[in-house]
């Protein structure tokens, strides 16, 4: 049974940005916005400044933050159980060190960007309500299986890498508080990719059955990862708005297309291949050619569909329930 939802009242609540939390967080459209402070806001960014929390920013743009800044943390949330599973089953010492770490940090990037998005308004609190209650996203590759030890290295070398091509251009974007905590996470992500690189190519120059393992692990994983960036422009209903203000640096589609030619030929390098006949490099467009993912799965998987979205925020609700005790303390409420 899961515990009621915690309580928004709960003294754990941040104040941390004095009265930021009061603010007003109901959203109106551009045109209802003050027309001269709208301007400003725009021209500051055309001009490569940052915002910061207490600067004055069109609501849609606080709210848009806030659900893209959210989802991104329950992600290093969610994220860190395909790969935990394995910590207790790594083999060996080395490799389970790094590990523990590794998921650590993704822990600890959570931290960060749910104390970027409080900047905005919305308490801790609430953004773990809206994740046990389905309402928040987050990103959908965390809802398949980590299969094998193989998986691990998939996981570490493509999505980390993935993470940290998004991460980095969106680092120079637009509202401080999440650049600098991006800034942030490229860094220990770039530690991520090195232990996940290591672990692909020790897998793939191993025994056949290691090579196996992961060959297999690279086909069931690669069109999840073509997915981590999100869907093409015509169904993608927020980039439009975000790369005007500068929270994404640039589209979807362009993402992926730098992801694919940084690692496609990594993967190749060490004998691996990709489960696609139409992947290639085109010279005319200078773009990679691919079969386009199943994007019907994939809004099913975001929409809670996922083969492991109910055992993941499962997980979550045994954290909430158990962990209750422990914030209660923290909060010198404990009587
Ligand atoms: N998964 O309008 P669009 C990590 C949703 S964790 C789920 O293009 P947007 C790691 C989207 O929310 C790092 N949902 O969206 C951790 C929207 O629905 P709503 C994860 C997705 O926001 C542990 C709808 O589809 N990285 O690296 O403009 C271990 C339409 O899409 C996804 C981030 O979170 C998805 N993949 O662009 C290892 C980066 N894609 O909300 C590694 C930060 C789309 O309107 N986020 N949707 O109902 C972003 O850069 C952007 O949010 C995205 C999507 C590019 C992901």
């Amino acid at each position: 049974m899961h515990p009621e939802p915690v309580d928004v009242e709960n003294p754990f609540q941040s104040d941390m940005y004095g009265n930021i939390l009061n603010i007003d967080k109901n959203v109106i459209s551009l045109e209802e916005e003050d027309p001269i402070k709208l301007r400003e806001f725009e021209s500051r960014i055309l001009s490569g400044d940052k915002i910061e929390a207490k600067d004055w920013m069109p609501s849609l743009y606080r709210k848009q933050l806030i659900r893209m800044i959210e989802q991104h943390a329950h992600s290093e949330i969610i994220g860190a159980l395909p790969e935990g599973t394995w910590i207790t089953r790594a083999p060996g010492f080395r490799r389970k060190l790094a590990l523990a770490a590794k998921v650590q940090d993704e822990v600890g990037h959570a931290q960060l960007l749910y104390s970027a998005a409080e900047t905005l308004g919305k308490s801790r609190v609430e953004m773990t309500n809206d994740l046990l209650s389905g309402k928040s996203k987050y990103s959908n590759v965390f809802n398949y299986p980590a299969k094998t030890w193989a998986d691990v290295a998939v996981i570490g070398f493509l999505i980390d890498g993935a993470a940290i091509v998004n991460q980095l251009a969106n680092s120079k974007g637009s509202y401080a508080p999440y650049c600098r905590a991006l800034e942030r996470i490229c860094y220990e992500e770039s530690f991520h990719l090195k232990q996940g690189h290591d672990n692909f190519v020790y897998l793939a120059t191993g025994t056949q059955q290691q090579r196996d393992m992961l060959q297999d692990a690279v086909n069931r994983w690669w069109p999840h990862v073509l997915t981590f960036f999100g869907p093409p422009e015509k169904l993608s209903k927020n980039s439009e708005i975000l790369m005007r203000w500068k929270v994404k640096m640039d589209s979807n589609e362009n993402m992926r297309q730098r992801f694919i030619s940084q690692y496609v030929p990594k993967i190749f390098e060490v004998g691996i291949t990709l489960p696609d006949p139409n992947l290639k490099y085109n010279q005319e467009s200078g773009l990679w050619e691919y079969t386009e993912p199943n994007w019907d799965e994939f809004f099913e998987v975001i929409s809670g569909n996922g083969p492991c979205n109910k055992e993941r925020l499962a997980v979550r609700w045994w954290a909430e329930d158990h962990g209750g005790w422990v914030r209660k303390a923290i909060s010198g409420n404990i009587f």
